[in-house]
């Protein structure tokens, strides 16, 4: 992944308070010293750096952390927020009756990421793509972007002998007037110098791009701040690329800087192949930066008002691959009970208990009467029924129901819902990484953090 170095360094800080429930004056010092290095060795600015830390510090201060969560972990969620914070929301870009501008200087992946994108909309979103080539400066530029295409039906236009990089963009448009997304890469200097800004207005202009994308290599650190801000001012950037992400241990600074420019990173590079490239999520970006996986976000994250034990129980229950209607039950009657729902099922599978994404309040109330209802029909069953649904046969269905006063659809569809649950439970204990980060976070509550595979 990217950032690695980074990853380690906070890791290492915050396992400072590694089996700490109270600060600790040496400790705190030691472990802010330590992350403000980490960042700050990550290109963060010396500005960024100090605001995270101290805010890392007042928060630590302030801030008890919930029952049951170390100071470690206590620690990192906050860090986590406070990154996820710097870094701005995500932004979606929609490849529908779209044109794509790309710019950005000189050798900083333009071409690259015009091929990496144009694969990535019609792979992911079904949609028709064509790129242009209107750099008329390198040699080889048509080639290039051919050949990182050429096993992609996207259609790549261009006029290698045509040095009026306009005519070639009016030209394109007209030709592949039926795509539903077209792609401009343009040509890059080493600094933004009169000619560049001419030509790149001009293109704006005939292209009419509704979407204009600043390509910055992560190796130039801190500086991408103003490169950023001077593209922005002069083709209003709508999101920006970040490249190479794979190769420096310095990216922080590039993230941290474009993202106080107002523009959104909307993807990063991670490579120099077509499909080296990650649509950028700040919160997902952070939490995988954090080794945050799911399945430790939903236990960390789980509201006051849920029962620690009763949590860690059903954890243990998944893990042993039993999965009985009371565990289902237990299970949706937390899920309805917290307070902070919707957060906690972002982190479970889509689908899981019936498909609840994000819950508003209706489909809460509905699971509510939901659980009502599953209350009264398990109530009519046996234990050994309510142990082993799968054994129940139709005549036991009949008279569960009538038993219950329930219809026979309502038992069936009970358990489907078991055997769908059943079915997403399993999937996630056989994710073997993920079963062994839970078990050792069964053990050792104040697990060390450097020891998480990422
Ligand atoms: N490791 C790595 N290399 C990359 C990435 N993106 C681009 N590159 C490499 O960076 C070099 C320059 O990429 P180009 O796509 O040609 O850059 P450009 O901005 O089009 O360059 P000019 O057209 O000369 O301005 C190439 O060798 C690419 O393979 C990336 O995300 N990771
Ligand atoms: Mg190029």
């Amino acid at each position: 992944m990217a950032l690695e170095s980074l990853s380690r360094g906070i890791f290492s800080a915050l396992g400072m308070l590694k089996s700490r429930r109270k600060l600790d004056e040496e400790q705190l010092k030691d472990m802010l010293r330590s992350l403000r290095r980490a960042l700050q060795e990550a290109d963060f600015n010396v500005r960024q750096t100090k605001e995270i830390t101290e805010k890392l510090e007042s928060r630590l201060r302030d801030e008890e952390p919930r029952l049951g969560i170390t100071l470690q972990t206590h620690a990192m969620n906050i860090l986590y927020t406070e990154l996820v914070r710097l870094l701005g929301p995500p932004r979606e870009v929609r490849p529908q009756q779209a044109t794509i501008l790309m710019v950005g200087l000189y050798g900083n992946g333009k071409t690259t990421t015009t091929a990496k994108l144009a694969e990535w909309y019609r792979r992911r979103h079904g949609v028709r793509v064509a790129v242009i080539e209107a750099d008329v400066h390198r040699p080889g530029a048509f080639n290039q972007l051919t050949q990182l295409l050429e096993d992609s039906p996207v259609q790549v236009y261009g006029e290698p002998e045509n040095d009026s990089a306009v005519d070639i963009v009016r030209n394109g448009l007209k030709e592949h007037a039926s795509a539903d997304l077209v792609i401009i890469d343009t040509a890059g200097r080493h600094k933004l110098d009169e000619e560049l800004v001419e030509e790149l207005e001009n293109i704006s202009e005939v292209s009419r791009a509704n979407e204009r994308f600043l390509v910055i290599d992560a190796q130039v650190g801190q500086s991408a701040g103003p490169v950023a801000a001077n593209f922005h001012d002069l083709a209003g950037v709508t999101g920006i690329v970040i490249t190479k992400l794979d190769g420096t241990a310095r990216g922080g600074g590039a993230l941290s800087a474009v993202a106080t420019t107002g523009a959104p990173v909307v993807y990063i590079g991670t490579g120099e192949k077509v499909a080296d490239l990650e649509k950028f999520e700040s919160d997902r970006f952070i939490s995988r930066l954090l080794g945050m996986g799911d399945i430790r976000g939903l236990i960390d994250l789980a509201p006051e008002d849920m029962d620690e034990e009763e949590a860690m129980r059903i954890t243990q229950r998944m893990l042993s691959g039993r999965f009985t209607l009371n565990d289902m039950y237990s299970q949706m009657e937390m899920m309805s009970k917290v307070g902070t729902i919707d957060k906690l099922l972002s982190f479970l599978p889509s689908g899981m208990f019936g498909g609840m994404g994000a819950m508003g309040k209706n489909q809460k109330e509905a699971m509510q009467a939901n659980l009502d209802r599953y209350r009264v029909i398990m109530d009519s069953m046996t234990t050994y029924e309510k142990d082993e649904p799968a054994k129940i046969k139709s005549d036991r269905i009949r008279r569960i129901a009538r038993g219950s006063g329930v219809k026979e659809k309502d038992v069936r569809e009970l358990i489907g819902q078991w055997n769908r649950s059943r079915k997403m439970m399993k999937g996630m204990s056989g994710n073997r990484k993920m079963n062994k980060q839970m078990k050792r976070m069964m053990r050792d509550p104040d697990m060390d953090f450097e020891g998480l595979e990422m």
